[in-house]
């Protein structure tokens, strides 16, 4: 049923959100800051919402949504709109669902909704605090920032040669600068030209660092890494392929918003021991339930499937509910998940 509802709301999401701005603009006519805006600007912010919506109810995780709301207001906040244009846009998404909803589709939502509500009326969450950075994080966001491929590749290689290891230079520098950058965003220090910049650079920077590594010839089995449908963030499941490389897999990287099928049919072509699934948000999580049950039921040799990604990391129980064998939450961890733990 869940599921059900789940497909109506992203059939609907456009509909949805139009009529959601619509009433918004009726019920809100002095929100501070989304005043002057545009209708389809409002609509587009209620389709972020339906979304994870949809994540949250496909997977019953309205607590996953509440936190997202709450991770929305400070993003909006930062932005100088107060979060009653939150619960406004909220408030006007429900009312939207309860519309084009059937009652019983709609009683299913409402819990997820009014905890997102709730989580509003409660003290603001402060800002996401500053990393414990050291001076190679920060020259490496700082190129990165600038667009200085060569720099940031130079400084990913020093750091290799510093750690010795490819997992160590991605875990104690790209990681976390990504990070920051996504902090930087988040309160309103950078642009997203300015972030999808820093991410295409420290793209170039581990594709220059893998053309110089020679990986060990394969002997831990075949492993197929991907992100799921609908999922844009790859550098996380890119970082786990390069390790998992490392170590010893023969690994196929299928990049990320890769529709089912074709994930599923490639599986079948590589014939994986092992396969990684890296989905960042609640929006994807969903994608990540239906690839796993998909591949556990076209492959014959059964991979070991194990999952990561932001997704995981924000709610620790989720890997289960997905049906993966283990959750991975950082590149040692992926390296731990990969192999079965004796008990
Ligand atoms: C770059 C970036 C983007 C780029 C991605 C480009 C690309 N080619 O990858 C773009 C612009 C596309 C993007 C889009 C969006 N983004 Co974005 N993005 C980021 C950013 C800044 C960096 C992501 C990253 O590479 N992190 C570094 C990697 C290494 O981390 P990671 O993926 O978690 O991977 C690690 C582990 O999780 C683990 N792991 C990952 N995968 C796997 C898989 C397995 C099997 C295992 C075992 C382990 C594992 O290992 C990795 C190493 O430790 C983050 C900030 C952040 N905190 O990460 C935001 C962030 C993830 N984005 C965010 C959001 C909201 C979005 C959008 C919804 C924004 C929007 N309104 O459109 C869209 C969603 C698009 C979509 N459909 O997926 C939010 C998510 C917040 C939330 N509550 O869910 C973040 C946290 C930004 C923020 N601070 O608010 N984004």
């Amino acid at each position: 049923m869940s599921v059900v509802i789940a497909r109506r709301i992203r059939d609907q999401a456009q509909v949805l959100a139009d009529d959601a701005a619509r009433r918004f603009f009726g019920d809100n006519p002095d929100c501070e800051g989304w005043r002057d805006c545009e209708a389809t600007f409002l609509a587009e912010e209620s389709r972020q919402h339906l979304a994870f919506l949809a994540g949250a109810i496909e997977l019953s995780r309205e607590a996953a949504f509440a936190s997202y709301v709450r991770w929305a207001a400070r993003v909006l906040e930062s932005r100088s709109i107060p979060r009653s244009c939150l619960a406004g846009i909220l408030r006007a998404t429900e009312a939207a669902l309860l519309e084009h909803l059937s009652p019983a589709e709609f009683a299913s939502v409402a819990p997820a909704v009014g905890a997102g509500l709730a989580a509003l009326a409660v003290e603001p969450e402060s800002m996401p605090a500053e990393q414990a950075a050291s001076a190679a994080i920060d020259a490496f966001v700082l190129a990165c920032l600038r667009g200085e491929r060569g720099a940031a590749s130079t400084l990913l290689a020093d750091a290799v040669h510093r750690g010795g290891s490819l997992i160590e230079a991605y875990a104690s520098v790209v990681d976390p600068a990504l990070r920051e950058i996504g902090r930087l965003w988040e309160v309103n220090q950078i642009t997203v030209a300015d972030e999808h910049t820093a991410t295409a650079v420290a793209q170039v920077a581990m594709a220059r660092l893998h053309a110089n590594l020679a990986p060990p010839e394969p002997h831990r089995g075949r492993a197929v890494v991907t992100g799921v449908e609908g999922e844009l963030h790859q550098l996380g499941a890119l970082m786990v392929a390069d390790v998992l490389e490392m170590d010893g897999w023969d690994v196929r990287f299928l990049g990320t918003g890769t529709p089912l099928r074709d994930v599923v049919s490639a599986a079948r072509g590589h014939s994986p021991n092992l396969v990684a699934i890296s989905a960042m948000t609640l929006m994807t999580a969903p994608s990540v339930r239906r690839l796993v049950t998909e591949l556990r039921a076209s492959l014959a040799a059964a991979p070991r499937i194990i999952v990561g990604g932001g997704a995981f990391r924000h709610d620790r129980t989720l890997w289960r509910t997905v049906g993966a064998d283990a959750f991975g939450e950082d590149l040692p961890g992926a390296l731990q998940a990969a192999t079965p733990q004796n008990p």
